[in-house]
């Protein structure tokens, strides 16, 4: 392990930073598999109930390290379903199935899948002067890790094809008009707003949060009578949880619910 990711955990809070501000915290493989084991240990840590991604330095994260990428230093065309298939989609399948809310706080530029795993996280804030850059089309390539089904979901069709043909910017404030993220913060509240945020959400019902993740997640594809059916499967095993009893208690007695997070 090196040390392309920071890992510190707060007041129930882990805050995982990518850590190549030289690159814009462009990904390589070693950040990818850092990771990953980031994020796998704060969903085992029981002293973690919410997770913060941000970047190190003035970028949030550049995409793909074009660097190790030189055509001329390969012998062939590459395989880039390879790449997709064993680092970029498992990433937003972690992060997405993560049993814990993610709060993204995009400090600066996210270019390339950079700004789609941003799109992937739970709540996303970002810096006013930060920007989102479907750069794909610049080098020939698809928008990937999710993003041509985050940014049509998000978008609409008309804009989600503008930004992947055109690859412009699309700034903090634009992205909050479009909803394609939550919020957008003065520079210097970024990390402030999402602290704050992140706190708050790791002293809630971190179960009930999870069944929630999974049933907005379901119904971008299900029909609403499966939705329904959904609700009432998942509001079963909500109202099974500690934290329903306790949040129905702490209302009566008029007093702030002490949730614990258990399911
Ligand atoms: C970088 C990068 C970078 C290496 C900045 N790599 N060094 C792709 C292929 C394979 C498999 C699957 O998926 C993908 C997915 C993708 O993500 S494709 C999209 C890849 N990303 C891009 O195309 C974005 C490339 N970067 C840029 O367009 C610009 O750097 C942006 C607009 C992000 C920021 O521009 P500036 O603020 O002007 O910064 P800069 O360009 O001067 O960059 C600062 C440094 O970071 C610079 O290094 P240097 O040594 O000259 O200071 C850049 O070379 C380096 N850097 N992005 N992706």
């Amino acid at each position: 392990m090196t040390d392309t990711i920071l890992v510190e955990t707060r007041d129930g809070v882990t805050i995982v930073t990518l850590n190549r501000p030289d690159k814009l915290n462009a990904f390589n493989e070693e950040m990818h598999l850092e990771l990953r084991a980031a994020l796998t240990a704060a969903g085992d840590a029981p002293s973690c109930r919410a997770v913060v991604l941000t970047g190190a330095g003035r970028g949030f994260c550049a995409g793909q390290d074009l660097g190790a990428r030189d055509p001329a230093k390969m012998d062939g065309p590459p395989d880039l379903g390879v790449t997709l298939e064993t680092l970029y989609n498992p990433l937003v399948r972690q992060i997405r199935a993560l049993q814990k809310p993610v709060v993204c706080a995009v400090n600066g530029v996210a270019a390339g899948a950079g700004a789609n795993i941003a799109f992937a996280c739970d709540i996303v804030l970002a810096a006013e002067s930060a920007k989102f850059i479907q750069a794909f089309a610049k080098l020939g390539l698809v928008p990937d890790a999710g993003g041509t089904w985050q940014l049509t979901r998000r978008l609409g069709e008309a804009r989600a094809k503008a930004l992947a043909l055109t690859a412009e910017p699309v700034t903090a404030a634009q992205a909050v008009d479009w909803g394609l993220i939550w919020k957008a913060c003065p520079d210097e509240a970024l990390m402030e707003e999402a602290m704050a945020l992140a706190t708050r959400l790791s002293t809630g019902p971190t179960f009930g949060y999870h069944l929630i993740k999974e049933a907005i997640h379901a119904a971008a594809t299900n029909s609403l009578d499966e939705q329904l059916d959904l609700e009432r499967d998942l509001q079963r095993r909500a109202g099974r949880s500690e934290d329903y009893k306790e949040g129905v208690t702490a209302f009566l007695e008029k007093r702030a619910p002490n949730f614990t997070g258990k399911s």
